[in-house]
C-alpha cells in the first residue's frame, strides 16, 4: 500500500466536516453533492475485498428509485451477490473516517480481513444516467488506482446487468460472457426459444408497453429490443428523451400511488410495466374495460413464475424443492394461494434481496420476490445439470418441458433481481400459458392493503422479530397492534423502522379499504405515542 498517495489522492476527494454516513439496505445513498469521498473510498475498499476474495468485485453508482438529485453506491460480492455483512460494517467504518485516520482505517480493515496486500485486484464499475454518475463513478476509479488496482469501467449499466458481469467474470465464463453483447445475447437466445414453442403467439402477446422511469432501462431495452423482436414488441415510454428520472413515473411511483405512471397511455386490457430507475424492479398493470386501474406486483409476479416452474417439475417428472420466498409485505392473499392452492411452501425474511436472495439459495429451486417488484428465481447447480440432461434423455412430451425449463434457467439473472430478465420470463409464460394479463390477475384477489410513514425522534426504539412481523420494543407496542387488528376481519399490521430513510414504516391490510385504512392509522398514532414521535400527530386520511 503506498501510504503517501492514498493520503495525496484522498485529500483530493475530501469528506465535508461531520458527514455521517451508513451503509444502508442497498449501500450508502444521500444527495449527489455528499457523496465524492464515498465513491473514492470505495473504489479502495473494493480493491481491498478483491484482494482478499482474489475475484473481480463490481462497484455501482446509483441511487435506484430515488430522486434524480441523489446518487448512492453499492459493491457487488464475487457471485454476483450483495456485499457481505462484516464488509458493509468496514464500508460504513471507511466512509466515515477522518482523513488523518484514513491509513490506520484501512490497515485496520486489511488486518481484521487478512488481506493479502500482494494480491491483484481487479473491479468493474456501472453507472445508471444520473448527471452525477458519471463524475461519481471517476472517483471510484481513482480509489481502485490509488490501490494498485486494475479495473474495467463499464460505463452505463443497469444494476442487474452489473451484477451479471460480476458473476460471469467470476466463474470463468461458464455462466454467460462477460459483455453487454453477451448479456443480450443469452438472454435474447432463451427468450427467442422458449416463445417459439407458445402455441399463441397472436398479436396480444406480442406488444407490451414499458415505462423506463426515464432511466437506463430505456437505454438498455432499445439496445436490446431487435435482439428479441421475433418473440415481443415493445414500446419505451418515458425513456429519459424529456422527463427527469423517476418523477411521476418507474415502478416504486405506480406501486406506491397505485396509479399509472405519467407520459404513459393505457387503452383497457393494454399489458404494461414499469422499471425503476436502476432497472431491478417491475411491476405491471392494465386498466379494465371500465377504465380501473389493477396493479400487478411482485407477489402476483412470483405466483405466476412459481406455478409455472411446478407445471414444468410436475411435467419432467422431477420432484424438486421449490420455494417461495417473501417479505412481511406480501399480500395475505398470495401467501395464502402459494401455500393453499399451489401447495408451494413460502418463507418470509426481513426486508431488502440479500435477505431473500440468501434464502432462496437453501431450494433446489429459490423464486424470491419483493412485493415491489424486486426479485428473481435461483436454481442450484444440480438442478441446472439435472435439467440439461433430462432435455437430452427423456421422451418426447417431457423433453419440451425440460428445453423449456433450460430456456427459463438461462433467462432468468440469477445474479440479481433484473427487470429486463424477469419482464421476458413473464411474457415468455403469459404467451406459452395463453394468459391475458386479466387472467393472471385474477388467479386471486389482493386483500385491500395500506402503508403509512410515521416520524419519530429515533426510528432506532423500534426493533423487530419474526422476519420483521412483530415488535419486539419499545415495549407495549405490539400489544397495542394486537389489539388493534383484532378490532378488523382477515387482518394484519406491522411496524418496522426504514433501511432508506429516517422514519418508521406502517403497514396493515384488511378485508376493505376502509378497515385497512383505519387500522394503518390507528397503528401509525400507537406508533406516534409509543415509540416517541415528532411533528404533527398521524391524521386520518390518505
Ligand atoms: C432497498 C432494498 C429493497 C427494499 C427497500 C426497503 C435492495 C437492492 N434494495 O431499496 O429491497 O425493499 O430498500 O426500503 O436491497 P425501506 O427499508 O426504506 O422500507
Ligand atoms: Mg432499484
Amino acid at each position: 500500500m503506498d501510504l503517501g498517495a492514498i493520503t495525496k489522492y484522498s485529500a483530493l476527494h475530501a469528506k465535508p466536516n461531520g458527514l455521517i454516513l451508513q451503509y444502508g439496505t442497498a449501500g450508502f445513498r444521500t444527495k449527489a453533492e455528499h457523496l465524492d469521498h464515498v465513491m473514492f473510498r470505495m473504489g479502495l475498499l473494493a480493491v481491498l475485498r478483491s484482494k482478499q476474495t482474489k475475484s473481480t468485485i463490481g462497484v455501482m453508482v446509483t441511487a435506484s428509485h430515488n430522486p434524480e438529485e441523489d446518487n448512492g453506491v453499492k459493491l457487488v460480492d464475487p457471485l454476483g451477490e450483495m456485499l457481505a455483512p462484516s464488509w458493509e460494517e468496514h464500508a460504513t467504518y471507511l466512509a466515515n473516517a477522518e482523513e488523518q485516520d484514513m491509513q490506520r482505517v484501512l490497515i485496520d480493515i486489511s488486518e481484521k480481513e487478512a488481506v493479502n496486500l500482494q494480491q491483484d485486484a481487479f473491479v468493474v464499475i456501472g453507472r445508471d444516467t444520473r448527471p452525477s454518475s458519471e463524475k461519481l463513478s471517476q472517483s471510484v476509479i481513482d480509489g481502485v488506482t490509488v490501490l494498485g488496482g486494475q479495473f474495467h469501467d463499464y460505463g452505463l449499466l443497469t444494476t442487474p446487468q452489473l451484477h451479471y458481469m460480476v458473476y460471469c467474470r467470476n466463474t470463468g465464463g461458464r455462466y454467460g460472457k462477460a459483455t453487454i453483447e453477451g448479456y443480450y445475447q443469452k438472454l435474447s437466445k432463451a427468450f427467442v426459444e422458449l416463445t417459439k414453442q407458445a402455441s399463441c403467439s397472436g398479436d396480444e402477446y406480442r406488444s407490451l408497453k414499458v415505462d423506463c422511469a426515464n432511466g437506463i432501462g430505456a437505454l438498455k431495452l432499445r439496445e436490446m429490443e431487435h435482439y428479441f423482436s421475433q418473440g415481443l414488441s415493445v414500446q419505451l415510454f418515458n425513456d429519459g428523451s424529456k422527463g427527469k428520472l423517476n418523477h411521476l413515473c418507474g415502478a416504486d411511483f405506480v406501486k406506491s400511488h397505485q396509479k399509472p405512471p405519467q407520459g404513459m397511455e393505457i387503452k383497457s386490457n393494454e399489458r404494461c410495466c414499469s422499471f425503476d430507475g436502476d432497472a431491478d424492479r417491475i411491476v405491471y398493470y392494465y386498466h379494465d374495460a371500465d377504465g380501473h386501474f389493477h396493479l400487478i406486483d411482485g407477489d402476483k409476479i412470483a405466483t405466476l413464475i412459481s406455478s409455472f416452474l411446478k407445471e414444468l417439475l410436475v411435467e419432467i417428472g422431477e420432484s424438486l424443492n421449490i420455494g417461495v420466498v417473501q417479505t412481511a409485505y406480501a399480500n395475505g392473499s398470495s401467501t395464502r394461494y402459494l401455500e393453499e392452492v399451489m401447495k408451494v411452501p413460502v418463507y418470509c425474511t426481513k426486508t431488502g434481496v440479500k435477505h431473500l436472495h440468501h434464502k432462496a439459495q437453501e431450494f433446489d429451486i429459490g423464486v424470491y420476490f419483493e412485493a415491489n417488484g424486486h426479485g428473481t428465481a435461483l436454481f442450484s447447480t444440480a438442478v441446472e445439470m439435472k435439467i440439461k440432461q433430462s432435455a437430452e434423455q427423456l421422451e418426447d412430451k417431457k423433453r419440451k418441458a425440460a428445453k423449456m425449463l433450460e430456456n427459463i434457467i438461462d433467462l432468468f439473472n440469477q445474479a440479481a433481481g433484473d427487470a429486463i430478465s424477469d419482464m421476458l420470463v413473464i411474457e415468455a409464460i403469459l404467451a406459452l400459458k395463453g394468459l391475458t394479463v386479466q387472467q393472471w390477475d385474477a388467479l386471486y384477489t389482493d386483500l385491500p392493503n395500506r402503508q403509512l410513514k410515521v416520524q419519530v425522534a429515533d426510528r432506532r426504539v423500534i426493533s423487530t422479530t419474526n422476519a420483521e412481523r412483530q415488535a419486539v420494543t419499545p415495549p407495549g407496542l405490539q400489544e397495542a397492534i394486537n389489539d388493534l387488528v383484532k378490532k378488523y376481519k382477515l387482518s394484519r399490521a406491522f411496524v418496522r423502522p426504514s433501511g432508506t430513510e429516517d422514519v418508521v414504516r406502517v403497514y396493515a391490510e384488511a378485508d376493505s379499504q376502509e378497515s385497512a385504512d383505519h387500522l394503518a392509522h390507528e397503528v401509525s398514532l400507537a406508533v406516534f405515542q409509543l415509540a416517541g414521535g415528532i411533528g404533527e400527530r398521524p391524521q386520518p386520511g390518505f
